[in-house]
């Protein structure tokens, strides 16, 4: 039966007033009460908690008046499941969108507490890799400002992402532990749990009225229980939820074991159990192909399912009705088993016919694909999946089953398109696609960026793109304004709101009014000073961490993100050396003082690109301790990159680098966070950067290098770039230089494979991109000499950056994909 949980008729609360006053009282209150600690002895962590709590309880109603009111008005929910969360630090997120930093600010100035001090303590939450976990943070963000009803559900990592440290310029991982003093933004749900199965055997059951169903047996067993963190939308517009899951064992201690005196054993369950969320995976846009990854990602797929079920009868008493009330958005392949689990819950748990039940899964999920890269395309030996999912693998088979019936009905597709289609690869030992998987069992498919999309068309899924072609489109990538300008950037928000109005914070697309200031002397002047003063603290920070004195006016080009191959730090770095070689060379010349900064992490396993961070450091000791640069140059690498230190270096940032091999980077977000920034960007027609081309116009980036096609064509050549390299005297000379031992002469060796695999085959096009993008940098430094042209291009960047907001983006998901209408702002 449906039951509607209480009566909802209590106007919507207004967001609580709040002066210094009743502010400090409030944290007071909380400290005391709920934290227990006398004013006088506080710690930071103590007040930190402490206005968490404050700013929390501002939320509150909110919250609970937006769950209510999706009970209302039986609106559409929207459920985004995503292996990662990178939320990064939540206070100022909250206290800026209900209008509470001043405020705060004041009433802990009256305490003697600053607030600065405090947003700089909170821990950086950072549950995810990197571009696919902030989306989905942004996202959220967006769909409360929207007022979507929306849950996002996901893993409670005891241990995020590793904190990185340098040893000698070689990258070292250690546990991380935003969890160490509590996590004030989280309620436990205990009431909220649900048992996730795993292993054992099917069982074929007759029912009384002779109908037979599979029901799975699992041997082991264990409780997801569910933590809940308020989300908030820009003015409080709604509040949203974050349900993360936390495993835990059935038995948190098996009793019999411990009399026996087996003490360790009576814990085991508990630390499998535990085990499950005990760490996020490190790899960015590679599979983690353990079975451990598999369990996280059943585990969450399961209770999200249980859940979101369990919501939809206890509102709508029906299933028949789920593709109207619910959509599941999947982030990327990770929850994909989700479209068997929730098969299996609609046909054996709740006993519906399989075909009904497939058209309400097709309605209900829709999968978004983030990368092209095979060896980030996730599959799972069929052997694993039938040891540790044994319902779920005979429903693969039979959903493979229709889609190789759909595929041999239709006229000329080939036995190699009929093989490419089916769920099973059978080549190497059979493995369950799970691209395929999200494919078939979604209504919709779409990709990041335009770019992107269009090759997810002609490569991963070209035959399944003709089997079914209605089902792929195009969501291009955008970023919360919110954080990603006004907050980490107040000095330019303001000067924005002076120059403009306000009304660009409600609607973005007012940044426009903007252009007719970009040539204006006055605005240049103030825009340029906004940029200095954000200069000035990152250089701060760069002396305060390493030790290294960089110059505000130099030009801050910068380049932060995953270090990949085909990202290419390695073709900056390798600039860097020729800057250096030339600046040596020629003394006179007036060169552009720069300072190359660089920041990321890379995938402990992933040798080259530790090489490449440990390259970058052995290159920045050498060019900074050498007089004759006189510091024109100088090379930063700052240690553990995350969302906290991407908020203060992107609004510093003069030049940015997005110079992905083309065809490589899905769509790229960071590029156009230093967009809205004001920063000038220098990339490839890759991702994104092919859009921000066409809004920014071609006199506003510096495009170089190949095309998608051409790095196609070349590959397809297998010609070797040796050739080549060495038709290039400068760039032979740099290369000769590292792979040598110039900047290692304590391991000369250390760069020759990485240098031989350039002449050998050069895979991301380094060498063959090199020329193209050392006469880009040029070009850079000429726009730099002419202070003029530089202020209108980095204006005009802001000013054009609206389309780059995730609010865009998550107005097209919701009317293309989720079909839900999107209530007025
Ligand atoms: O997703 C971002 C894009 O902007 C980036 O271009 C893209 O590289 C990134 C396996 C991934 N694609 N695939 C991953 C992450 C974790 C993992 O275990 C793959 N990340 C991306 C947002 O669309």
């Amino acid at each position: 039966m449906p039951q509607k949980p209480i009566a909802y008729d209590v106007p919507t609360p207004e967001l609580r007033a709040a002066t210094a006053e009743s502010i400090q009282a409030e944290i007071l209150a909380r400290l005391i009460y709920s934290i227990g600690k006398d004013p006088i002895v506080a710690r930071p962590h103590d007040w930190l908690a402490a206005t968490i709590m404050t700013v929390r309880d501002h939320v509150m109603d909110r919250w609970m008046e937006s769950s209510r009111e999706t009970w209302r008005t039986s609106h559409k929910r929207v459920y985004y499941l995503s292996l990662e969360f990178l939320i990064g630090r939540l206070m100022r997120d909250a206290m800026s969108n209900v209008g509470l930093m001043e405020p705060v600010r004041e009433a802990l100035k009256n305490l003697n507490v600053d607030l600065g001090d405090l947003i700089n303590l909170e821990p950086d939450a950072a549950l995810g890799n990197g571009g696919l976990g902030r989306l989905a943070a942004c996202f959220l963000e967006s769909m409360s400002t929207l007022k979507i009803p929306a849950y996002g559900y996901g893993i409670r990592y005891v241990h995020g992402l590793f904190r990185q440290e340098m040893s000698e310029g070689w990258q070292v991982e250690l546990p991380e532990e935003w969890l160490a003093h509590g996590n004030p933004w989280e309620f436990e749900r205990r009431e909220s749990a649900y048992e996730v199965g795993f292993g054992g055997h099917v069982e074929s059951v007759t029912d009384p009225d002779g109908e037979v169903r599979q029901e799975w047996r699992p041997n082991d067993h264990l409780m997801a229980v569910a933590f809940d963190t308020p989300i908030v939308g820009w003015r409080g517009a709604r509040v949203n939820t974050l349900r993360l899951w936390s495993a835990q064992p059935i038995d948190p201690i098996l009793l019999d074991k411990f009399n026996a005196g087996d003490h360790i054993g009576a814990l085991e369950e508990s630390a499998k159990a535990e085990a499950i969320t005990r760490v996020l995976y490190p790899a960015d846009s590679t599979a983690a192909g353990q079975e451990l990854r598999l369990r996280q990602e059943f585990f969450f797929s399961s209770a999200s399912l249980q859940d979101i079920v369990r919501r939809h009868l206890q509102q709508y008493g029906d299933l028949g009705s789920l593709a109207d009330k619910v959509a599941v958005q999947l982030n990327d392949t990770h929850p994909a088993i989700s479209i068997a689990e929730l098969m299996r819950i609609l046909v054996d748990e709740n006993g519906l016919k399989w075909d009904e039940a497939w058209k309400l899964t097709k309605g209900t999920f829709g999968y978004t694909n983030h990368t092209l890269l095979p060896e980030a395309l996730e599959s799972w030996p069929v052997f694993l999946l039938e040891r540790l999912l044994p319902r779920h693998m005979q429903i693969v088979y039979q959903i493979n089953a229709d889609v190789l019936a759909d595929a041999r009905d239709r006229a000329n597709f080939s036995d190699a398109q009929i093989a490419n289609v089916s769920l099973i690869d059978e080549a190497g030992g059979r493995r369950v696609r799970m691209g395929q998987l999200a494919f078939v069992g979604s209504h919709s498919i779409n990709g990041v960026s335009a770019l992107h999309t269009q090759l997810m068309k002609q490569t991963v899924f070209s035959d399944l793109h003709k089997l079914y072609p209605d089902r792929i489109n195009n969501k291009t990538n955008g970023i919360t304004p919110r954080r990603w300008l006004m907050q980490c950037n107040p000095g330019l928000t303001q000067l924005i709101a002076d120059t403009i109005g306000p009304a660009f914070l409600d609607d973005i697309d007012r940044l426009k009014d903007l252009d007719g200031f970009a040539e204006d002397a006055g605005f240049q002047a103030r825009f340029a000073q906004v940029k200095l003063e954000n200069k000035r603290k990152l250089a701060q920070l760069i002396q305060d961490r390493l030790g290294i004195k960089v110059s505000p006016d130099a030009m801050f080009d910068v380049q932060i993100k995953r270090i990949h191959e085909y990202k290419r730090q390695l073709l900056n770095i390798i600039h860097a050396v020729a800057m250096y070689d030339e600046i040596r060379a020629h003394p006179e010349r007036d060169w552009v003082p720069r300072v190359k900064i660089f920041a990321g992490k890379a995938a402990p396993g992933y040798w080259n690109a530790k090489l490449i961070i440990k390259l970058i450091n052995d290159v920045a000791k050498v060019i900074n301790n050498d007089p004759a640069v006189r510091g024109l140059l100088k090379v930063v690498f700052l240690p553990n990159y995350n969302v906290s230190l991407a908020e203060v270096i992107v609004p510093a940032a003069d030049l940015s680098e997005q110079i992905s091999t083309a065809g490589m980077e899905a769509s790229g977000t960071g590029n156009m966070k230093f967009m809205a920034n004001g920063a000038i960007t220098i990339g490839t027609m890759d991702g994104a950067n092919v859009e921000m081309h066409e809004e920014v116009g071609a006199d506003n980036i510096v495009i170089f290098g190949m095309t998608a096609q051409e790095v196609e064509d070349m590959r397809a050549e297998r010609t070797t770039p040796k050739q080549m390299i060495d038709a290039s005297p400068r760039l032979h000379e740099v290369l000769e230089t590292i792979a040598t031992g110039v900047f290692s002469p304590d391991d000369p060796d250390r760069y020759r494979d990485l240098i031989g695999g350039l002449y050998e085959h050069d895979w991301f096009m380094v060498t063959r991109d090199f020329d193209a993008y050392a006469k880009a940098q040029n070009e850079v430094d000429a726009i730099w000499r002419d202070k003029t042209q530089w202020n209108a291009m980095a204006i005009r960047n802001t000013a054009r950056v609206g389309f780059f907001s995730s609010d865009r983006t998550i107005g097209q998901y919701a009317q293309d994909i989720w079909g839900v209408t999107v209530p007025s702002r």
